[in-house]
């Protein structure tokens, strides 16, 4: 069974991965054998990033690159194949949200989530095809979202970029499924990271946020989740336990989607 979920001699990219989900992703990878490679925006949170891993033991290889940048993107792929070797593993992590009411939020804005959170995995999947392709399989996890499911007040860009991000998982599944790539996504539920700090922040008196209690009354856990509970279900999706599971979305939410919620 241990072999079935070993990593040993995996080139993985995990994209936006120096903290947060991504981070936890790559650490997990590591431990189950993998080689990772990461990026990020900027170099100096490439190094932190690097440091990061160094203090849990992993040589990780940093780059900085815009995912939203194609030709950034292709020399980047390029670069990696070169220097370390074909990413047999692709995450879709790296991910930016805008909570803004739909009526006063511009089209720039709804645009930028857009390119990050949709069009840059259709960019850097396609990037890392082609060579999945001769070398006869690869494995491609976009990070989803409750919200490839749900709606809620503020967040319409962010909905229509993970409910697309979920189609487009479908469809790699489909056109590339006979060339033995499984692309299947993972749906977080809400998570402590950086980008949901702002719902956690405590109020003036020291009470918590009201979205925070919001989350633990929706979720059947009672809990946020932590970036390492994404772990076992994304070494899950990169071995080869999940060979023959293709266009799948694996929800990782404490039991939200499965509940209606409690009464007030
Ligand atoms: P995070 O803490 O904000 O981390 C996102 C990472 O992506 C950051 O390192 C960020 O770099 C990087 N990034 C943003 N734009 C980029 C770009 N254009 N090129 C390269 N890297 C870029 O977010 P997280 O909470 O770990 O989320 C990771 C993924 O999970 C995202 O796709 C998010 O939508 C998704 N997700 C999160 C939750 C949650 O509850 N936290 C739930 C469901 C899904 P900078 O710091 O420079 O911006
Ligand atoms: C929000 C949150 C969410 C989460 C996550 C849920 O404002 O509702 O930020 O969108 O980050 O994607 O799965």
């Amino acid at each position: 069974m241990e072999n079935m979920f070993s990593l040993k001699g995996k080139v993985a990219l995990v994209t936006g991965a120096s903290y947060g989900i991504g981070f936890a992703i790559a650490k997990a990878f590591a431990k189950a054998g993998a080689t990772i490679v990461f990026n990020d925006i900027k170099q100096e949170l490439v190094d932190k990033g690097l440091a990061a891993y160094e203090a849990e033991g992993i040589k990780a290889h940093g780059y900085v690159c815009d995912v939203t940048d194609e030709n950034a993107v292709n020399a980047f792929v390029s670069t990696v194949e070169k220097e370390i070797g074909v990413i047999d593993i692709l995450v879709n992590n790296a991910g930016i949200i805008k909570r803004i009411p739909m009526h006063e939020m511009t089209a720039a804005e709804f645009r930028q989530v857009i390119d990050v959170d949709l069009n840059a995995p259709f960019i850097c999947a396609k990037a890392v095809i082609p060579s999945m392709i001769k070398k006869g399989g690869g494995k491609i996890i976009n990070i989803c979202s409750m919200m490839s499911e749900l709606g809620r007040e503020t967040v319409s860009a962010y909905a229509a970029a993970k409910g697309g991000l979920k189609m487009l998982t479908r469809n790699i599944a489909s056109e590339y499924g006979e060339y033995n790539i499984q692309c299947n996504g993972i749906g977080p539920g809400y998570i402590a990271t950086p980008q949901t700090a702002p719902l956690r922040e405590r109020q003036a008196d020291g009470s918590r946020h009201p979205f925070d209690s919001f989350i633990i009354a929706k979720t059947p856990a009672a809990r946020w989740g932590n970036p390492e509970d994404l772990a076992g279900p994304a070494v899950f999706l990169a071995s080869e336990a999940s060979n023959f599971v293709n266009g799948h979305v694996l929800y990782v939410d404490g039991g939200i989607l499965a509940y209606i919620g409690k009464q007030p």
